[in-house]
């Protein structure tokens, strides 16, 4: 009889909807309409957020009018200065592209169609508070005035003004001053880390939160999993940004998990509050990252934000979307390009035209011109202007011990006798 036939088993493997030469159907991402989800108050069960997990948090409509419940209040003065910062970031970017295709970098990771996602989030933020980022929030250092894009570069240059001094790979940045924790090239540890600092401000009865940044393809790592286990159970005051940008280099977001559920709604089977939220909505990033923010600052625990954006570049210099994705396919996203919907908003209100639109860039491409050759002043990998070898044994200990003194000695000596 055929029902006594046992069935052959078989894997499922997501595919994504469009590669080279075909054109990507997004119906995937499951867009709500701008102002149809409901914003709770900030002491909402983490059970009761499913609805915010699996539709999509937004504020601008077609029009880039604000709509609905989520609707920050914010002067405009405030949104231009994140138009500006955005641009800032796009300038920034675009001239270290151009750097390291001219071999004047060796590597460089841009944040092209993602720059909402960490500047809107860093107005949210206060003094004291920390990020635990990623290699794409460069945003949250380029919203600050405080910051010396020079010295970003001579990072980036490894040379003789490397403010860390060679140590890291380039774009693994490091601003404490700036609540801009060190980056870790090993994903996902961002966010135990972040849970772990969160749980020591609290231990010391602080006020400062903190907020972990973690990619959708990250999110398969262990790491992910354990610090949503330690941020549920003691509560820990944080904020956790899953950014799904839909591409892990290569690999869709539906290997990672994101296929048929959210990663949202991975924080709420973990007893977590979640949200999923428009990335490209710069009020709706703003609006959410304050009510996370609340949160984490009135005791009642973690967020997590899935961020649903889109990665227009390559995933670094060394990649070549081509090859795996439509190459076009930015252009058709649905949720369009971050700066481009702040403008329309920013101009419906009055308070931005195109001609300040080009100026603000053209201001801002000069800044990063100058940068450039002030940076290289103080040479490159290249060139060989980069910290002494010594330099290599330095601030891993108070004193140093008589180990690293030996081998100290040993790697000048080697020094010597290299050709
Ligand atoms: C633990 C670990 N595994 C693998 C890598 C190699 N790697 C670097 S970036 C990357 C893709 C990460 O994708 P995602 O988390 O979606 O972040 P995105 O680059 O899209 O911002 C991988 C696999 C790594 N750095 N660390
Ligand atoms: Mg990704």
């Amino acid at each position: 009889m055929a029902s006594d036939m046992p069935t052959p088993l078989h894997l499922h493997v997501p595919e994504p909807t469009g590669r080279p030469g075909q054109a990507t159907d997004f119906s995937y991402l499951r867009v709500s309409a701008a102002g149809e989800v409901p914003k709770p108050a900030v002491d909402i069960k983490a059970a009761h957020t499913g609805t915010m997990a699996w539709k999509l948090i937004r504020v601008l409509d077609e029009q880039g009018v604000a709509v609905g419940p989520w609707a920050p209040k914010v002067e405009p003065e405030d949104l231009k200065r994140g138009m500006r910062a955005m641009l800032r970031t796009r300038a920034f970017d675009a001239r270290m592209m151009i750097a390291q295709r001219q071999k004047k970098i060796s590597f460089y990771m841009q944040a092209l169609g993602e720059e909402a996602v960490s500047v809107a989030h860093a107005q949210a933020l206060r003094p004291g508070d920390m990020n635990f980022p990623s290699y794409r929030q460069q945003g949250l250092l380029l919203v600050r005035d405080d910051i010396d894009v020079a010295e970003l570069m001579c990072q980036l240059l490894s040379n003789e003004r490397d403010p860390l001094r060679g140590r890291q790979l380039p774009v693994m940045y490091s601003y404490k001053r700036a609540g801009f924790f060190s980056i870790s090239g090993n994903l996902a540890t961002q966010f135990v880390q972040a849970v772990g600092w969160a749980m020591a401000s609290a231990i010391r009865g602080d006020t400062k939160i903190a907020s972990g940044w973690i990619g959708d393809g990250s999110t398969a790592e262990a790491d992910f999993h354990n610090a949503l286990t330690f941020a549920h159970v003691y509560r820990a005051p944080v904020i956790l940004n899953v950014v799904n940008n839909q591409w892990a280099i290569s690999t869709f977001q539906a290997i990672a998990g994101g296929e048929g559920t959210t990663f949202a709604a991975r924080g709420v089977g973990a007893g977590i509050a979640s949200l999923r939220v428009d990335g490209n909505d710069f009020l709706a990033v703003l609006s959410a990252s304050r009510w996370a923010a609340e949160r984490a600052r009135l005791n009642l625990g973690p967020t997590l934000i899935e961020w649903v954006t889109y990665r227009a570049g390559a995933h670094s210099t060394s990649d070549d979307p081509t090859r795996y994705r439509p190459a076009d396919d930015w252009t058709r996203f649905p949720l369009g390009d971050p700066v481009a919907r702040l403008k329309q908003h920013l101009i419906g209100l009055g308070a931005w035209s195109e001609e300040e639109h080009e100026r603000t860039r053209k201001h801002f491409d000069d800044e990063m011109a100058a940068a450039l050759k002030e940076a290289s002043k103080s040479g490159s990998l290249q060139d060989g202007h980069i910290p002494p070898l010594a330099t290599m044994f330095e601030d891993v200990y108070e004193v140093m011990p008589a180990h690293l003194h030996e081998q100290m000695r040993q790697a000048a000596e080697h020094g010597e006798h290299r050709p």
